[in-house]
């Protein structure tokens, strides 16, 4: 029996912050798991060290599953992203060792492939839509056949998903959250100008997507859904916190714009009506944050009873790691759709060395044992981590609303 005899946590800031578990077993084989919970790293990191790591030691490496119960079910506790994303970590990383001593790459343990390559999407963005519309041109000649278009709202210093000068990294470093201010009447004016001109300036062919990032009301949602129909949106994401999941009923009666949600969400409970009411079209869960592959392959299995298909989250605070691991799920899942690629910071590849790759508009996980994702250790120790936080959003009369 190869049996686990150490589990590491390794955080790490190459140009983000990222927490990787490294699992070894006494086949001396190594598998890695992505922890990382953007602005809430070391809680993870916590979970793991102090209170998971420990009752790993001496179990069988090969029981990914009785792990994974044993993991959730035998903590009491359950749900959440910080013991999603650890019990996701240690399922990724098992995972990783599995494929590695079978020397074969995990799709091929999810049953092998059922598509040739994943068809991606990445970030456009910009202040002003002139500048939205150049993004995408760039995004464009890079092959990408899937573009998620963000740009600012006259009236607000900082929108989500943009920048006035630079690239965009959600969170900031610091001790404490960057406050921004937030005005949904003037994004509901302006969104479907913008996402028009996108439209209007990139022909029918190209897959647009827009992010609402959790802000609207139901009705609100409804509004800007139906506003954006002409624009033909592949799907329109986060449109109104779902944690009441009922709320997408209403916003379903009045649009046929395709919905996407979950990135914030970490188990199939939370997808439970969305998915089995039809309330939904994508569901936007990261492996790293839905308990691993296990996990959220159970999810895209429910999802695809319904007709609901799979879009794992993928922006930076997606590591490598995880996005090797949901390349590996997405290839052999029937039901997946396309995978988020933000991208990572230029740094994040002194620390991570990955077999995935990307090549007009698609990603492979590529063919190497396991998840095919290594971490350098010694440059992740050049790297030291540093506080940052997501920004917290407020109205203009002060309250605090959804960032
Ligand atoms: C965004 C994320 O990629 C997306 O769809 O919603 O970038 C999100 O803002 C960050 O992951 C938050 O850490
Ligand atoms: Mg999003």
């Amino acid at each position: 029996m190869d049996t686990i005899t150490a589990a590491d946590v390794v955080v790490t800031s190459p140009g983000r912050n990222y927490v990787s578990l490294k699992i070894t077993t006494s086949d001396g084989v190594v598998g890695w798991g992505d922890a990382t919970l953007n602005g809430r790293e070391l809680a993870v990191a916590s979970y793991l060290r102090d209170h998971v790591a420990p009752l790993l030691i001496g179990r069988d490496a090969a029981r990914i599953e009785d792990t994974w119960q044993y993991l959730y079910r035998g903590a009491y506790w359950r749900r959440g992203p910080v013991t999603m994303t650890a019990i996701g970590a240690v399922d990724v990383a098992l995972w990783d060792i599995k494929g590695k001593t079978c020397g074969q790459p995990v799709y091929q343990l999810l049953g092998g492939a059922v598509r040739d390559r994943i068809l991606s999407y990445t970030h456009a963005s910009g202040w002003e839509v002139s500048q939205l519309l150049d993004a995408i041109d760039e995004k464009r000649a890079l092959g990408f056949r899937a573009i998620r278009a963000q740009s600012g709202v006259p009236g607000l210093d900082t929108v989500y998903g943009v920048t006035k000068s630079g690239s965009y990294e959600p969170a900031g470093r610091g001790t404490a959250p960057d406050e921004e201010v937030w005005d949904t009447e003037a994004y509901l004016r302006h969104a479907p100008v913008a996402m028009a001109a996108a439209r209007e300036h990139a022909g029918p062919e190209l897959k647009l997507l827009h992010d609402a990032h959790h802000r609207l009301t139901p009705i609100q949602a409804a509004r800007l859904g139906k506003a954006l129909e002409p624009v033909d949106l592949y799907w329109l994401e986060d449109v109104t916190p779902a944690e009441n999941q009922e709320v997408l009923r209403r916003i379903r009666q009045h649009t046929t714009v395709p919905l996407a949600i979950g990135e914030v969400f970490s188990t199939i409970w939370e997808f439970q009506q969305l998915i089995t009411e039809q309330l939904i079209d994508f569901v936007r869960a990261a492996v790293s944050h839905a308990g691993g592959i296990s996990h959220l392959r159970r999810i895209a299995a429910l999802a695809e009873v319904w007709q609901v298909r799979l879009a794992p989250h993928g922006p930076s605070d997606v590591s490598p790691v995880a996005m090797g691991a949901a390349l590996h799920l997405g290839l052999a899942t029937p039901n997946h759709a396309i995978q988020e690629y933000m991208g990572h910071p230029e740094l994040a590849g002194e620390v991570f060395r990955h077999a995935w790759s990307y090549a007009d508009g698609h990603l492979h996980p590529g063919d190497a044992p396991g998840i095919g994702v290594e971490v350098d250790e010694a440059a992740a120790a050049r790297f030291p981590y540093q506080p940052a936080y997501l920004p917290v959003a407020r109205r203009r009369d002060g309250s605090v609303t959804d960032w």
